[in-house]
């Protein structure tokens, strides 16, 4: 039985984790993006030649392009989208003309991933991330001070909210606004960056541009994207794969499509081609308890062409952190086996022999990874655990036997 391929985000040129590093750590395909290109412009050729060059030279491959980021004018369908969607329409034809051929891409307004706490301390010491929501509610509702927000917190969650903020220094107060807005957003091509001076007035103005967008809105306006993506992507070989919301529920009143089984059902019915696929991404998807992962994989598994494993831990009032890749509240082992069941079984249909991409998608702070400033979510040590971990299941899974 063939394993799934083994990738790892590296962030370009400028990665303190090399390429040469990644051939030592057993990567296969290389996942990254042009970084250098401002969000909504085309990435021209030649760019690309140049990164999937020096992925070749050290006998690996650019397997998955992550992210092509998608504009917020796209998003919300305003009065520049026929510009930024030609635009885009390029990029994804100069990806495919040049074979890099799985691009995963998301559909959430304003924010990608929201923490409130970048360094969670573990009891064994190690860091992770948390999303704590009442720090959350006290961040968008006393620190933010978006209009209207109290309103839609059930009470209970408020008044922790107001404590919360109410015992917080103000320079506690602006660490929390920057990690939210800034830090985590910035290194994957956000739509704010450290460089300006008032973030939360610019990010109380992204999300107003939403005001007149529900989730009926964004899903139709996700469908026209993907009613002009998709035959492009089918011209060139592209298989477009959208990554899920994290956290996958509704945050600062702006509406998230992406959440679980329903969403991802509405995404493939929306467009039936074999070319509009998904990221299956354990960790994002494991914050929401509802969410039966093995059932997604049963029900949508034929469209999943990329993957990111991590797992979470749920503690109360929609709160989670993240654990360790086998720890936590998702049964990993049944994950992959579920996985490599679904490639197996595409595999005898269709000859097709691709292998499922598969990444450590975060991994905790542990050892010498405090003495580096990596991305927030992207230590060395931590996600070379994560991989080892996925790894060693995978062996045991299939010498075992399913
Ligand atoms: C990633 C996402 O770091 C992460 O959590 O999984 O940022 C992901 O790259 C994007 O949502 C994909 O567009
Ligand atoms: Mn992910």
């Amino acid at each position: 039985m063939k394993t799934l391929e083994k990738t790892w985000r590296w962030f370009g040129f400028n990665d303190p984790i090399t390429l040469d590093d990644l051939k030592q750590m057993g990567v296969e395909g290389v996942v990254t993006a042009l970084h250098h290109i401002p969000n909504g412009e085309v990435w021209p050729i030649e760019e690309i030649l140049k990164v999937k060059k020096a992925i070749k030279e050290k006998g690996m491959r650019w397997r998955v392009v992550e992210s092509l980021p998608v504009s917020e004018g796209i998003k919300q369908h305003s009065n520049d989208y026929p510009r930024l969607i030609e635009n885009y329409k390029q990029s994804v034809k100069n990806l495919g003309q040049c074979g890099t051929d799985t691009i995963c891409y998301n559909f959430m307004p304003v924010l990608d991933w929201a923490r409130t706490d970048l360094n969670y301390a573990l009891p064994d010491g190690g860091e992770s991330m948390l999303f704590d929501f009442p720090t959350f509610i006290a961040f968008d509702a006393y620190i933010l001070k978006r209009p209207n927000a109290e309103e839609e917190y059930p009470a209970q969650l408020l008044e922790k909210a107001k404590e919360i903020y109410l015992n917080m220094t103000s320079a506690e107060a602006d660490k929390l606004a920057y990690n939210i807005i800034v830090i985590t957003q910035g290194f994957i091509d956000g739509v704010i960056d450290g460089s300006v001076s008032n973030p939360k007035t610019l990010f109380l103005e992204f999300i107003k541009k939403y005001a007149n967008i529900n989730k009926e809105k964004l899903r139709e306006n996700l469908k026209t994207f993907l009613d002009d993506i998709i035959p492009v992507a089918e011209q060139v070989g592209v298989r477009m794969c959208i990554h899920p919301d994290d956290p996958p529920f509704q945050i600062l009143g702006l509406p998230r499509i992406i959440g679980g089984l329903d969403d991802f059902k509405w995404l493939l019915s929306a467009n039936s081609s074999p070319n509009n696929g998904i990221t299956f991404c354990t960790g994002s998807l494991s914050a929401k308890p509802e969410n039966n992962l093995l059932e997604i994989i049963q029900e949508c598994g034929h469209r999943i062409y990329y993957t990111h494993l991590r797992n979470t831990t749920l503690l109360d009032d929609g709160s989670f952190y993240e654990s360790g890749h086998m720890d936590g509240s998702q049964n990993m082992p049944e994950i992959i086996k579920a996985l490599l069941l679904e490639q197996q079984s595409r595999i005898e249909s269709d000859n097709s022999n691709i292998r499922i991409p598969v990444r450590p998608d975060h991994g905790l702070k542990i050892l010498h990874d405090y003495q580096n400033n990596y991305n927030p979510g992207y230590p060395l040590i931590g996600r070379l655990k994560g991989l080892a971990e996925i790894m060693g299941m995978e062996k045991s899974i299939i010498e075992l036997g399913m």
